[in-house]
C-alpha cells in the first residue's frame, strides 16, 4: 500500500487537506462537536449549501464545499448513534468510512482526513471505533490505491493512543 496513514493530534478544521470528513447528524444543518467546529470555521455559506441536500441517511456520505476552510471540500457523514452494540452499530460505522472514501474517489481527492466519527456525543467506544476506522480505510485501500495520504485526526490524548496503538502495535 503506497498511501500513507498518518494519526495527528489536531483540530480538523486547520488540516491542509482536500477533504475533511464531517461526523454530522441526520439533518445536515449543523450541532455541536466536530461538526459546530466545521460550521463555524467554514463560515455560513456551508449550512446553506447543506439545505440543498436534503439530509443524509446514518451511514451515508455527501459532499459539499469547504468555503473558509484549508480543505476545499468536506463530506458529510452521519454516525451511529451507540446504542449498546447490538443495533447494527458497527455495520452503520463501516458504511460511513466506505462511504466517505468512495466519494472521496468519486471526486479525485488525494487527501483526505476523518474525525472520529460517532465517538463523542454519539458515545460509540473509542477503542472499538478506532478499530473500525482503521480496518476500513486499509481494506478500501488495498482496493483503491488512488489516494496519497489519510489522516486520522484526533482530538485529544485518549483518542491519539488509541489509534496508535491499532497502528503500531
Ligand atoms: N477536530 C477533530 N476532532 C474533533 C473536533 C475537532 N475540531 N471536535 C470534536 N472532535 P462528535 P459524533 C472529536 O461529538 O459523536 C454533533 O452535534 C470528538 O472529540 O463531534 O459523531 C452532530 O451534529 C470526538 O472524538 O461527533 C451530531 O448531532 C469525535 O470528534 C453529533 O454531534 C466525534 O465527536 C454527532 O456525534
Amino acid at each position: 500500500m503506497k498511501t500513507q496513514i498518518e494519526v495527528v493530534q489536531v483540530d480538523i478544521t486547520t488540516l491542509k487537506v482536500d477533504v475533511i470528513v464531517n461526523a454530522a447528524n441526520s439533518s445536515l444543518l449543523g450541532g455541536g462537536g466536530v461538526d459546530g467546529a466545521i460550521h463555524r470555521a467554514a463560515g455560513p455559506e456551508l449550512v446553506q449549501e447543506c439545505r440543498l441536500l436534503g439530509g443524509c441517511e446514518t451511514g451515508q456520505a455527501k459532499i459539499t464545499k469547504g468555503y473558509q476552510l484549508s480543505a476545499p471540500y468536506v463530506i458529510h457523514t452521519v454516525g451511529p448513534v451507540w446504542r449498546g452494540g447490538f443495533n447494527n452499530e458497527a455495520m452503520m460505522l463501516e458504511s460511513c468510512y466506505q462511504n466517505s472514501l468512495k466519494l472521496a474517489l468519486e471526486n479525485n481527492v488525494k487527501s483526505i482526513a476523518f474525525p472520529a466519527i460517532s465517538c463523542g456525543i454519539y458515545g460509540y467506544p473509542i477503542d472499538q471505533a478506532a478499530a473500525i476506522a482503521i480496518q476500513t480505510v486499509q481494506s478500501f485501500l488495498r482496493q483503491n490505491d488512488t489516494f496519497e495520504k489519510v489522516i486520522f485526526a484526533c482530538f485529544g490524548e485518549v483518542v491519539y493512543q488509541t489509534y496508535l496503538k491499532i497502528l503500531e502495535p
